[in-house]
């Protein structure tokens, strides 16, 4: 049979042709490029389909979610193999519209010999990011206080830098062991390395001070702010760090504010939780450090004024408070708070009692603890994530997490046990008990490598998820272990830290995803998988938070060294030129970590303040004998045995 007879071009008639005069209804208009269509040759036919298929080919390959994918495919075959040199850079200013430029390329360096199986790692990590220069605006930085002779006395609480450079005595170190010398990093740079945190936040800084003054959060690339609270967030949770970092210049500007700008009394919800450990938290710890009494007459208003979260039918505490309003209110779709937030207020109300002498705090929070240790519902001393504000229990029972909704009720259990004195059982034995319910019932061990890490328990089915939040753990677990709870604390703490770093140092940015997946089978290529969704990096503080913790006790340098790699890796993918960090998207893309345009209060709250303690020597820089860190890294006094507020708390040190 032959072919029909073809035509090899198509004539395009744009008058009216054929038979029916030129109509352009969309029934014509369609029948018309359907005889069209027809009228080509079957060769034409499949050349145009053929292109059209490559463009739509070309469209999906370029979307740059989906590549990054199908890279991450490359890399399940050979995890090293694909970790590429990073480029160091700083983000430029945005673009006015669409997508933001690509990181400035400055210079380039490999890391790829310090991205292998954590044992390997372990002998290579050090000093790997020592040389690099931060690089930064530098312009930016022009305006730094003048430190004349490194000596900072201005504060009462004197930090001599030169001599936290020489370092501290080993014997004079209360809190830790003498030095691991196998692992140590140069005592020279100790100073330079609490310089580059200093010069960290003067860059913060000036992005806030510039762009976002007075208000909640920096948007650094648009050199704008966002409001949360519309409570000055950031300036009240950095001021502490300030004082501690001797910034002196940058914390009066910022009392400044407090004392002519900063009112409570206005009509807006906030978080209860939230300004607890952020604005009441901070202004206890920067009264303390000054004792300058401005501080605590603010804490005392904004204390009283988050009180109505309390009444409740069961006196566990709503989740929102107006406190121009003095009303308080759960979520709008549920009446649950969560088990976190209601538990982890507890450090901030009790000290807010202790230095008013006014009992009503201090019962409003204990009676939350009360009950929440007699709640059925735990597993293992477990608890689960919510609890209902009407009946006071537990509620969407049968999930156990150490990471969001749940972490710093465990922290919280310990921190107000050392607070007060190492006197109150109920809290060591609830938390006791809740890390042997975390060995049973959630510690697991990834494969290939064999690092430790907390999963998560969801009606008796383990999930080998763990959140970056989770971080908190091993410096807590240091911090009780400190205190005299059992060395294998201790022992799980330096575990999970490995853990915790390996988050950093497996990304190709070198920087820590939100959550992240272990794979537990035999034969994985690698130990820790990260979700599309969670590769974002909020600029957290947990895993430097407790980095400090375990160099303060072991005195081992390499945790210094992971952290100092943790900074640099901030500085290079998060670092904004006119000013300012910001959240990223993407740890695992070095070419392009998508900024969020968001500078969290908790980066200079907690994050910097946090590297500056763990690059310093000294162990009385905020002495884990004399202060606990809140759950926002505001340092608060141990009490005393005898707890008369008004004798000993002015000073700090
Ligand atoms: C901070 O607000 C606190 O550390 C809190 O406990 C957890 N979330 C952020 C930091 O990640």
């Amino acid at each position: 049979m032959h072919p029909p007879s073809r035509q090899d071009y198509v004539s395009l008639d744009f008058a009216g042709h054929g038979s029916g005069s030129y109509n352009n209804s969309k029934q014509w208009r369609r029948q018309s490029c359907w005889r069209k269509w027809k009228q080509l040759s079957r060769l034409q036919r499949s050349l145009i389909l053929f292109i059209l298929v490559l463009l739509f080919i070309c469209g999906i390959a370029s979307y740059p979610a989906l590549t990054e994918h199908l890279r991450d495919g490359e890399q399940e075959t050979d995890s090293n193999s694909v970790l590429k040199p990073v480029v160091p850079h700083v983000l430029p200013e945005p673009v006015k519209a669409g997508r933001p430029p690509l990181p400035e390329q400055t210079s380039q360096r490999k890391l790829s010999n310090k991205r292998g199986p954590p044992v390997l790692q372990n002998r290579l990590q050090k000093k790997g990011n020592a040389s690099d220069t931060a690089v930064g605006d530098k312009a930016a930085d022009s305006k730094i206080v003048g430190e004349e002779d490194g000596v900072i006395s201005w504060r009462g609480a004197v930090i001599d830098t030169n001599q936290a450079t020489e370092g501290t005595k080993d014997e004079e170190n209360k809190e830790g062991s003498p030095a691991n010398p196998k692992a140590k990093s140069s005592k020279e740079s100790e100073g330079s390395w609490l310089e580059a945190v200093r010069e960290a936040f003067r860059h913060a800084w000036k992005g806030y001070k510039d762009f976002a003054w007075g208000h909640d959060e920096l948007r650094p690339l648009s050199k704008a702010y966002s409001e949360w609270f519309g409570l000055g967030l950031t300036l009240i949770d950095a001021l502490d760090t300030m004082w501690i970092l001797g910034l002196k210049e940058e914390f009066e500007e910022a009392k400044a504010w407090v004392a002519s700008e900063l009112t409570f009394n206005k009509n807006v919800d906030v978080n209860l939780f939230e300004s607890t450990i952020r604005i009441l938290g901070g202004l206890l710890s920067t009264y303390h450090l000054t004792g300058d009494t401005l501080f605590l007459d603010k804490a005392k208003d904004i204390g009283s004024r988050l009180m109505p979260a309390f009444n409740t039918p069961s006196k566990i505490p709503y989740s929102d408070v107006n406190i121009g309003k003095g009303t308080a209110h759960p979520p709008r779709w549920t009446s649950d708070s969560t088990v976190a937030e209601v538990t982890s207020i507890q450090l901030e109300f009790r000290e807010l009692s202790r230095l008013t002498q006014e009992p009503e705090y201090q019962a409003a929070v204990a009676e939350v603890m009360k009950q929440v240790h007699k709640l059925d519902g735990k597993l293992d001393g477990l608890v689960p994530m919510f609890i209902n504000t009407n009946n006071g229990q537990f509620t969407h029972q049968g999930i156990y997490t150490l990471g969001a909704r749940a972490d710093s009720y465990y922290e919280y259990l310990l921190k107000q046990w050392i607070q007060g004195g190492k006197k109150e059982n109920q809290l060591l034995e609830d938390y006791l008990q809740a890390i042997e319910g975390v060995k049973k019932n959630l510690l697991q061990k990834s494969s290939p490598n064999g690092l430790t890490f907390v999963g998560e328990l969801s009606h008796g089915q383990f999930s080998p998820k763990m959140d970056h939040l989770v971080c908190f753990l091993p410096g807590t677990l240091a911090l009780g272990a400190h205190n005299g709870l059992p060395a294998d604390h201790m022992d799980l703490a330096q575990q999970l830290m490995e853990t915790c770093y390996q988050m950093y140092v497996q990304m190709e940015t070198g920087l820590s995803p939100e959550i992240v997946h272990f794979n537990m089978h035999e034969g994985s290529t690698r130990d820790i998988d990260v979700k599309l969704a969670d590769r974002h990096n909020l600029l957290r503080p947990e895993t430097v938070e407790s980095l400090f913790y375990l160099y303060r006790f072991t005195k081992d340098h390499k945790y210094q060294d992971w952290g100092y790699e943790i900074l640099q890796n901030f500085n290079k993918y998060t670092k904004i030129s006119s000013g300012g960090y910001t959240s990223i998207n993407n740890v695992r893309d070095p070419d392009y970590p998508s900024p969020r345009d968001k500078m969290e209060s908790f980066f200079l709250g907690e994050t910097l303040k946090y590297l500056y303690l763990l690059f310093s020597d000294d162990p009385n820089l905020i002495s884990l004998d004399q202060y606990v860190f809140n759950t926002e890294a505001h340092p608060l006094p141990i009490w005393p045995d005898t707890s008369d507020a008004h004798t000993q708390d002015a000073g700090g040190r």
